[in-house]
């Protein structure tokens, strides 16, 4: 929720009651926001569910499914800080794929005895069309390189313009809005001191620096 418009709630619980989603909780991993929410409200679901009642193996265990890199193994961890206050169990990371199999289930709650079962990032196979796979590849669900670093920079470039959310050239000090990634990114690479010098054989067999001096790291 600390990365989304909040104002967007209202359409988003929509769709989703469409959906048939019972219940939505907006929560922020990191500031452990609403957190304290999701037991009761698993509790809850379950209690309504005629297996719940029964004598033996009174354990409950649910798994944690989801796009991947969209804070699942983060919700998991913080459950565990805030109800057994007790550090990670499964790790966390700012690219897909982290989590590679279904993981041994882990305790989040004592009363009622509650485990989560971590799992891989699973996303559809068939991605309805290029803006949608670009979406998703800007939201860190598909590795970068898979689709091309300088083509997703493009992407955010042309989404942010066309918004307009301008705040770019502010943060990067420009002289105005850009609509060329290359020659956004030379700019920024230059600012963040992200260059270097190379070399390379001229038409005439000698050395000369390339016109622009530096590469991209
Ligand atoms: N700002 C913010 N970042 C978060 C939040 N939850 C998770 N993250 C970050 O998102 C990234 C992915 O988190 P993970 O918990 O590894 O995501 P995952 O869904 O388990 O990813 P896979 O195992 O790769 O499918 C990490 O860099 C986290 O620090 C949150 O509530 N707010
Ligand atoms: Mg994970």
């Amino acid at each position: 929720m600390d990365l989304m418009d909040l104002s967007h709630q209202n359409r988003i619980n929509t769709q989703l009651s469409k959906q048939k989603v019972g219940k939505t909780i907006y929560t922020d991993c990191i500031r452990a926001e609403n957190i304290k929410q999701i037991v009761p409200a698993i509790t809850q679901c379950i209690e309504c569910y005629p297996r719940f009642h029964r004598a033996e193996n009174p354990d409950i265990c649910i798994m944690v499914t989801g796009i991947p890199n969209v804070g699942k193994s983060s919700l998991i961890n913080a459950l565990r800080r805030m109800h057994l206050r007790k550090g990670k169990a499964s790790r966390v990371g700012g690219e897909p794929g982290i989590t590679r199999s279904v993981l041994s289930k882990i305790q989040v709650s004592e009363n009622p005895l509650i485990y989560l079962l971590d799992t891989p990032g699973v996303l559809s196979p068939r991605i309805e069309n290029v803006e949608t796979g670009m979406k998703l590849a800007l939201c860190g669900t598909i590795l970068d390189h898979l689709v091309g670093e300088d083509i997703i920079a493009d992407y955010l470039l042309y989404t942010l313009n066309n918004y307009p959310q301008h705040r770019y050239v502010q943060h990067y000090e420009l002289e105005g809005p850009c609509d060329n990634i290359e020659t956004l990114l030379k700019e920024i690479a230059k600012k963040l001191r992200k260059t270097q010098k190379v070399t390379a054989i001229t038409g005439t067999g000698k050395f000369s620096e390339y016109p622009d001096g530096f590469l991209f790291h």
